[in-house]
């Protein structure tokens, strides 16, 4: 069944972890005040900084401070979930106990009679071979489901092993001399073209890419409008603009909420 509501609110790569106390409670905030005015919440991946197996909350104070955060907000507006390529373990026992409503990548939604696609947008980035490869192989549920028989401080490891490549890579995109590594962290136009022909709409969001904005896109007579997501860092302001923005979608349209100054 399609979602279909007046209002909603979608945000995604809040990289949640205790190490980045403000970060964290701009969210708590966010589910306090903002996102209970919205019919729906879509989180669109990427809640969490990394998650090696719903067996690890009952250990960790802070996922217990989010688990029942987002099971209040549940209880007052429907949220959506969407795996993102940190938290895509991120399974029914987490869900059941946020009250959350697991969504497929990518998903329809119908918000305010306007159709539009959701993903968390790693998918898209098809110019990174490589981590494409990587991604098919650890969607595999059987390779899943042996990850999560290892030992808790093997599954830290290897996700800490996982995020320090991701960390460099991600680095190495940052510094725009190297123009391949900027175009690998990015969704492609083919990627997007093929997704919205798939789907025959043309509006998009998604994350992941930590380069908010709304594009007009056009390829091969097709058009379409692609909204993507800010990332969420409050805890270093020495590296960038402090951020954390959500997308409003109501009758008035769509509009990003800089929740920095709320
Ligand atoms: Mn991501």
């Amino acid at each position: 069944m399609i979602p279909q509501y007046s209002s909603a609110l979608l945000i995604s790569d809040i990289h949640l972890t205790p190490s980045m106390p403000l970060t964290a409670q701009c969210f708590f905030d966010f589910c306090e005040k903002q996102a209970p005015k919205a019919e729906a919440v879509f989180i669109l991946g990427d809640l969490f900084e990394y998650w090696v197996g719903d067996d690890t909350s009952s250990s960790s104070p802070f996922q217990q401070e989010v688990i029942r955060t987002l099971a209040t907000l549940s209880v007052k507006t429907k949220t959506y979930y969407v795996h993102g390529n940190r938290d895509f373990l991120i399974g029914s026992g987490f869900l059941k106990k946020t009250g959350m409503t697991l969504l497929a990548d990518p998903s329809l939604i119908n918000i305010a009679g306007e159709k539009y696609v959701v993903c968390h947008g790693d998918s898209l980035c098809t110019a990174d071979v490589g981590y494409q490869v990587f991604r098919s192989l650890v969607r595999r549920p059987w390779i899943q489901k042996l990850f999560l028989k290892m030992p808790l401080t093997w599954r830290r490891s290897i996700a800490n092993h996982l995020r320090s490549n991701s960390r460099t890579q991600y680095q190495r995109a940052e510094n725009k001399s190297s123009a391949l590594n900027h175009v690998r962290g990015n969704v492609t136009l083919e990627a997007c073209a093929a997704l919205m022909k798939n789907w025959t709409l043309d509006k998009l969001i998604h994350g992941h890419t930590h380069l908010p904005a709304h594009h007009h896109e056009q390829s091969g007579g097709q058009t379409w409008q692609r909204w993507v997501l800010s990332d969420w860092d409050l805890d270093h302001p020495q590296s960038d603009a402090p951020r954390a923005s959500a997308l409003s979608i109501n009758s008035q349209g769509v509009r990003s909420i800089d929740l920095t100054k709320t």
